[in-house]
């Protein structure tokens, strides 16, 4: 079957053959679905869980998506969103939930831990090539769909709230973990007291959400316009510095296996230099070495926080995965704290 019924919602080209599961995102379900005669297209149910608000998210995705075909006209390069018959960028299937559908983009490929420096570089030239496609995005800002989103002192706060409540009966277990987030609660501000500009920026740069050209390993198109709102460009450098700097795996259970890797912060930092309409400022560059800490301390957060509450958030796929995923990240925030020395900025 078409996913989300998408056959009355959107003019199809070519017979329908298969559909099956896309990616390995942690909010929304993606299928890609495949047509005799016509182009490949992607399918994606939005979570209503996480986005209250789907459809201010959607008019964000279509303003952004909009802007970037106008900037760029090479199609495999920025991501297409179809338009249903009622001229939206989304439509809603018989049980009400929201979808969407983007044109597929052929040869490509994603991945989910850098291998070789080169790869890190590409998805930061990347991401820092949409930052500048969206800095001259008209007015007025993009709609703040998920509030805080990168505001790591409230997330330090929401945990300590699922802690108290403890729906899920989890925090003992969690003790460990709880006094980590509790000892390092110092580095939340670091960012966001930074009185960096704020501007539209990606919030979720891991490297699973950049395609790569499957022929040359070039870095192609950025994906998952989901968080696209306003923010500071290290969140997205941060993001990027904590989803590649390590060669382990985002929930490795084998916390042996987590490092930070000083060439691979090289690497971004050069792509992120590359891609971009210029360096960045005195006070950026200053914290780019911090970047990365933060936001997997962040993220290690926000996983702990999920686990605490029961799962409700990230897709889980065995049971204490959040918990896992935590550690993991923590064990990252240390590693880059105590990496940070030899990471350089050579730009
Ligand atoms: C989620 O949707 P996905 O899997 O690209 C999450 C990010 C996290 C990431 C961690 C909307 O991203 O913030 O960094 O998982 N997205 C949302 O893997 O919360
Ligand atoms: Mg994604």
């Amino acid at each position: 079957m078409i996913p989300g019924e998408a056959d009355r919602h959107l003019e199809l080209k070519g017979t329908f053959l298969r559909a099956g599961r896309l990616g390995h995102g942690h909010i929304n379900d993606t299928y890609l679905a495949e047509f005799e005669g016509g182009p490949s297209v992607v399918f994606q149910r939005v979570n209503r869980v996480v986005f209250p608000d789907p459809e201010a998210l959607m008019a964000n995705v279509e303003r952004v998506t909009e802007h970037l075909a106008a900037r760029c006209p090479d199609e495999r390069r920025v991501l297409r969103l179809l338009r249903a018959r009622s001229g939206r960028g989304f439509w809603r299937d018989a049980a009400g939930e929201l979808w969407r559908a983007y044109r597929y983009v052929d040869g490509a490929l994603t991945r989910d831990e850098v291998g070789r420096p080169r790869e890190a570089y590409e998805a930061a030239r990347v991401f820092a090539g949409f930052l500048y496609l969206l800095s001259d995005l008209p007015g007025p800002a993009l709609s703040e769909t998920l509030p805080g989103f990168h505001d790591t002192p409230a997330r330090l706060a929401a945990l300590e709230a699922a802690a108290r409540e403890d729906d899920a009966g989890r925090s003992k277990e969690a003790a460990a973990e709880l006094a980590f987030a509790r000892a390092n609660a110092g580095w939340a501000a670091l960012l966001a007291s930074a009185g960096l500009p704020r501007r539209t920026v990606h919030n979720d740069t891991k490297l699973n959400n950049v395609l790569f050209d499957a022929d040359t390993g070039r870095g192609l198109c950025v994906i998952d316009l989901d968080t696209v709102m306003p923010g500071t460009a290290l969140f997205d450098f941060g993001d990027l510095v904590r989803a590649t700097i390590s060669p382990a795996a985002e929930d490795e259970r084998d916390l042996s296996k987590v490092a930070a890797r000083p060439e691979v912060f090289e690497a971004v930092a050069q792509g992120w230099r590359d891609g971009s309409g210029g360096g960045p400022s005195e006070a950026e560059r200053a914290l780019m070495p911090a970047a990365g800490r933060v936001i997997a301390y962040e993220l290690g957060l926000r996983f702990l926080t999920d686990h605490l509450r029961g799962d409700r958030y990230f897709r889980v796929g065995r049971p204490g995965h959040n918990l896992d995923r935590a550690r993991c990240q923590f064990r990252l925030a240390e590693e880059l704290l105590r990496r940070e020395p030899d990471l350089r900025v050579y730009c």
